[in-house]
């Protein structure tokens, strides 16, 4: 999934343009997390590292001068090291196979940090990377120190991940791509799920299901921790112990994805155990339904932010004033929030490298415009907590929400997770053909 090599320099070389002059980064693809004795998690390299290099071991530093020429340290070749856990690329891999201008070895990367700093005025950094930040404050005082042989410290440490979030916010046609190859993925996945549900089954039973099909296609890892809610569990929002039974008459929700060279997917569906809804299962998925189509027609160029979460808190408020789970006038309801104990959360957020991906909701204070190459998920959903007592018992313990992601295009909204059911009548057809 490794881009061409142009792609990297060149937002690199964006990236450094758009900083400060006199400016040198720099930024790390994070260490290997240890899992219990002496078992490490697989590493996952840090999105924004990954982002400017392609580069996916752990442990490795890159510097970017203020012209874009940009040096790695990276771990040794290591015959016996690589005996044990596998290739890595070394000084000469990362130049003719990442396109860095430079490379060294790690136990060099504070006399390459000297060298690159004397007489720049910022670092600049990803400020909430302690680590990192403390390690360019040692490298700014160790220069400091030297200030009669003539070096010049750096004078700043300074954050810039804003840029960073900025050009990772707006996705190109490479990252487009991927992207929907992921959500496409994640379609069959949710299909095969659909399919195989029975009540009875464990919760986990069904996320194999998913965890086999991401894993089947290429996704070697969920972009997050699968939720497979059945019933009540669907309430709690960010369910992942997936492990009880799913019984007749349950709605099982679905949030999973899987991540495809490192970009993620984001879906979620919401479907009755037995295949067929019940009345009010199916009067409040038609609610979480509209407000979806509502917020679809605002994903425009243009338009704010905050507009498709508008659009679907009104059809949400509406259905369920509609219901009778709320009493009183819709705009009252809104203003006063009361819709916010069925709905919590908002309809929607970056999706990117990461599935809570990076970049600003606001500008001046007020909701961005939406732009061509954005990504975002739409998430409207409603969750009736089992104890809620102020609804009619029939109504208690549903959980509700349909997610989708859209890349927002010029000619309006493009559902990249597309071929997947969610009207009523599409998913009790698709769970009647099994
Ligand atoms: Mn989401």
């Amino acid at each position: 999934m490794k881009l061409s090599t142009d792609i990297y320099r060149s937002r690199r070389h964006t990236l450094m343009a758009n900083l400060p002059d006199h400016t040198v980064a720099v930024i790390r693809s994070g260490e290997l997390c240890t899992r219990n004795n002496d078992c490490d998690y697989e590493f996952r390299p840090h999105s924004s590292f990954y982002y400017l290099t392609g580069f996916a071991e752990p442990s490795a530093v890159l510097l970017i001068l203020p012209t874009g020429e940009s040096h790695l340290a990276v771990l040794p070749k290591d015959p016996e090291r690589e005996q044990w856990d596998g290739f890595r690329y070394g000084m000469t891999g990362a130049i003719n196979e990442f396109g860095m201008d430079g490379a060294v070895e790690l136990d060099e990367l504070d006399d390459l940090a000297f060298e690159l700093l004397d007489g720049a005025q910022n670092i600049a950094l990803l400020m909430d990377d302690e680590v990192m930040r403390d390690h360019a404050l040692g490298w700014r005082d160790a220069l400091a120190a030297k200030a009669r042989a003539g070096v010049v410290a750096p004078q700043a440490v300074i954050d810039m991940s804003d840029e960073i979030h900025e050009l990772r916010l707006i996705k190109d046609s490479a990252e487009i791509e991927i992207m929907e190859k992921a959500a496409q993925i994640s379609v069959a996945a949710h299909i095969q799920a659909m399919k195989t549900v029975q009540p009875g089954m464990m919760e986990y039973q069904l996320e194999a299901e998913l965890n086999y099909h991401f894993m089947k296609h290429g996704a070697r890892v969920p972009a997050y921790n699968n939720i497979v809610a059945s019933g009540s569990n669907a309430c709690v929002l960010h369910y992942i112990k997936n492990d009880e039974q799913i019984e007749d008459g349950d709605l099982i929700l679905i949030d999973a994805g899987g991540e495809l060279g490192c970009y993620a997917s984001d879906i979620t569906r919401t479907f009755p155990a037995n295949g067929k809804f019940s009345e009010p299962q199916a009067q409040l998925y038609q609610v979480v339904l509209d407000a979806y189509h509502a917020g679809l027609e605002q994903l425009r160029v243009g338009k704010p932010y905050d507009a498709f979460h508008n659009a679907a808190v009104e059809v949400l408020t509406d259905g369920l004033v509609k219901h009778g789970l709320l009493q009183g006038n819709v705009s009252e309801l809104i203003e006063s929030k009361a819709y916010r104990d069925f709905y919590m959360h908002n309809t929607g957020h970056w999706l990117g490298l990461d599935v809570h991906d990076c970049g600003r909701y606001k500008q001046n204070g007020q909701s961005r415009m939406l732009q061509a190459g954005m990504v975002v998920t739409l998430e409207p959903g409603l969750y009736v907590n089992p104890d809620n007592e102020t609804v009619d018992a029939k109504w208690r313990g549903i959980g509700i929400r349909i997610e989708d992601d859209i890349l927002i295009r010029e000619d309006g909204p493009y559902v990249l997770t597309h071929g997947l059911a969610k009207e009523i009548s599409e998913i009790e057809a698709l769970m009647a053909s099994r």
